[in-house]
């Protein structure tokens, strides 16, 4: 056996819980595979990246690149990468990598249980955080995911060195969608954004948010849950806590190309609703502060009228 398919099994021995949670390689790297009533979460240990998420009423909810693999030492486009300690391009540049650098992390298995409604895992990434060569801190970083009737997130932050930092960062949820023309996004309404397209002061819609081109936009003071709303009768919710701001994102037809890895018309089934700490909702951690990003994921067929 290599010595993937041999840690895997030693995950299995160590935290497997029967019908509800098991280890195994897939796309190259080990993974996670949470059950819970019909619903299945698989979680990469690369980047503590949530890969898949399916229900047995929606079928899949998240989209991933047709193009993902594991451990070539790149983030894996899909799923909800973990944006962390900083959300976007680094403002100082200097060939850090956009959205942090846990996403190609090894995270490690902490705990796993399977107590009442939920499936739950815990990872931490210890790899490389403090004192990492982009970031002079010293932080612990844990993500518990949870299956059950929802999917949730929660990347809890805590500053365990001497100083403050500033924190931005990002559950980065890729929705898998019929047509991108066809989707509705409610929730949004009114509430401002920036536009990373043209970030010239903030703008606003009355409306609900529908897509008909490259669209990057960071909301701002946003605490109400997001719906998005797909063709045929397909809603999926995302509410949050402890963030106060969100980002929506397609990449349209020229980006989406530019990228390489979103397949063929990959842009046409896919819309980025990202539960962040971004923009003017940066945290700033006091030494021995912690502070937790949480996602809840629901998805549901509405009932035919009449
Ligand atoms: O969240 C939106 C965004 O910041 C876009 O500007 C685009 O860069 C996207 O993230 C994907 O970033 P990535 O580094 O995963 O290619």
């Amino acid at each position: 056996m290599d010595a993937l398919t041999l840690d895997a099994a030693a995950l299995d021995e160590r935290f497997r819980i029967a019908d509800r949670l098991h280890f195994a390689v897939l796309h190259g790297g080990i993974v996670a595979i949470l059950s819970h009533d019909g619903a299945r979460a698989v979680v990469a240990l690369q980047g503590g990246q949530v890969l898949t998420y399916s229900t047995p009423d929606c079928g899949e909810v998240l989209w991933l690149s047709p193009q993902a693999k594991l451990g070539t030492g790149k983030a894996v486009r899909g799923g909800i990468p973990i944006c962390w300690p900083w959300f976007g391009p680094h403002p100082e540049g200097g060939g850090r990598p956009a959205h942090g650098f846990v996403r190609t992390q090894f995270w490690r298995v902490v705990c796993a249980t399977a107590a009442g409604a939920a499936t739950r895992l815990t990872l931490a990434c210890e790899e490389g955080v403090d004192g990492h060569p982009h970031w002079p801190h010293s932080a612990r970083l844990h993500l518990e995911i949870a299956l059950g009737r929802t999917l949730s997130l929660s990347l809890t932050t805590q500053n365990t060195g001497p100083s403050a930092f500033e924190l931005t960062q990002a559950l980065h949820s890729y929705f898998r969608i019929a047509d991108i023309t066809s989707v509705e996004v409610r929730g949004l309404e009114t509430v401002r954004f920036i536009d990373q397209l043209d970030p010239a002061g903030l703008k606003s819609e009355p409306g609900p948010v529908r897509i008909s081109g490259e669209v990057d936009r960071i909301y701002q003071s946003l605490t109400t849950p997001v719906t998005i709303r797909d063709d045929p009768a397909r809603l999926i919710e995302i509410a949050s806590r402890g963030s106060a701001s969100a980002v929506l994102w397609n990449p349209w037809i020229e980006k989406s190309a530019r990228l390489g890895d979103m397949g063929c018309d990959g842009y046409r089934h896919m819309l980025c609703f990202e539960t962040a700490n971004a923009g003017a909702d940066a945290v700033t951690l006091a030494p021995g502060e912690s502070h937790t990003l949480t996602t809840a994921i629901s998805a549901s067929v509405q009932a035919p009228p009449g």
